[in-house]
């Protein structure tokens, strides 16, 4: 019977179906859906520290109100994606505490400082960059709580995009040339830490070919980090910025753009707990889960008389 319910589903995934909550599924499918997704959710959240950082420095009324916004929507991506974790049998409480405790991974772009307001306006377009082109593909994952959950956040992640790429724009047209060279440090720190974004190498990534199978990721690390580069080649020479690679040059036999080596080293240093900020990042959020939790035990407490109040 086993055999039927797999051969059954294989055939689902092959027909392009979505996967329910309901339905059933391989303990391996769902095990790499619950790795993935809340990955993801705690990359999110976590992602706000970065920038957070900026709130109460930035330049102006207005690039202040933006970056709120968007700091508020990288919140809720959080728990749409903890909430799409949960629908797998999965508490929001034990994905938590694997984060708190270190175990759970989270993306290495988050592990960086945020050293300038120009930080600001690059992560948005190449760290928000880089997450749209992971993500749109997601948007056709097999699994429909997840899918329908990127639809949305795509939406978001564009706004954040072009906010970042218009605020980089101004400092370049408009700036100083202070401000010119601050958004060419910022740039050149970002680089190569956005590529890593997309995982290790084709031939260095554990799960793929698995993921790949069964239609939960689309398309392959290397093919969207190409993807990547090339978009952003034309938006930096729009900006008027460089990008940090010698060895960056289009290749008119691939139809793509060729880039120097990533340091891979340094990329598992980082996924590994020894990036720059790794530390600071996780003490960050463990403060924040404890000083919130008189907030979790006034929420209990009134949903317990609100149905004490129901019952008599
Ligand atoms: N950082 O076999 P693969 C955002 C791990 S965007 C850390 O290739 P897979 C929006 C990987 O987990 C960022 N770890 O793995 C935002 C695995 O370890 P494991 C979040 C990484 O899953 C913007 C091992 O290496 N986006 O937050 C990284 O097939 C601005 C082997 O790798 C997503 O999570 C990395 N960069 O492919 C927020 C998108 N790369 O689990 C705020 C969804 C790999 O065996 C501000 N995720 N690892 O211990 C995915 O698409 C995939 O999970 C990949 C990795 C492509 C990230």
């Amino acid at each position: 019977e086993a055999q039927a319910l797999e051969a059954a589903f294989e055939a689902r995934i092959a027909a392009g179906e979505f996967i329910e909550a309901k339905d059933w599924m391989p303990e391996h499918y769902r095990r790499t859906l619950v790795r993935q997704i809340s990955q993801h959710a705690h990359s999110e959240i976590v992602g706000m520290l970065p920038e957070g950082h900026w709130i109460s420095r930035a330049p102006s009324l207005k690039r202040k109100a933006i970056l709120l916004a968007k700091v508020q929507d990288e919140g809720g991506h959080g728990l749409y994606l903890y909430a799409a974790a949960e629908t797998l049998g999965v508490s929001r409480d034990e994905l938590l505490e694997a984060l708190h405790a270190g175990r759970a991974k989270y993306s290495s772009i988050f592990n960086y400082p945020t050293l300038t307001w120009a930080d600001v306006g690059v992560i948005g377009w190449l760290v928000d960059g880089a997450a749209i082109m992971n993500q749109v593909p997601l948007c056709r994952c097999s699994y429909g709580p997840y899918a329908r959950a990127m639809i949305r956040v795509c939406k978001e992640e564009s706004f954040h995009q072009r906010q970042g790429f218009e605020s980089l724009l101004t400092m370049m047209q408009q700036g100083t040339a202070a401000q010119r060279a601050m958004v060419q440090d910022a740039v050149d720190r970002w680089w190569w830490p956005s590529l890593m974004m997309f995982g290790p190498p084709d031939a260095a990534s554990t799960h793929s070919a698995q993921s790949m199978r069964w239609g939960i990721k689309r398309e392959s690390n290397d093919a969207l980090r190409q993807r990547f580069v090339d978009a952003c080649v034309e938006q930096a020479r729009v900006l008027g910025v460089g990008l940090p690679d010698p060895d960056l040059r289009w290749n008119e036999a691939r139809g793509a753009h060729d880039f120097g080596a990533i340091d891979w080293d340094e990329f598992w240093a980082v996924v590994n707990g020894h990036g720059p900020c790794n530390r600071e990042r996780l003490a960050t959020r463990v403060s924040a889960w404890e000083r919130g939790a008189w907030v979790r035990e006034a929420a209990l407490a009134h949903e317990r008389k609100r149905a004490a109040r129901r019952a008599a």
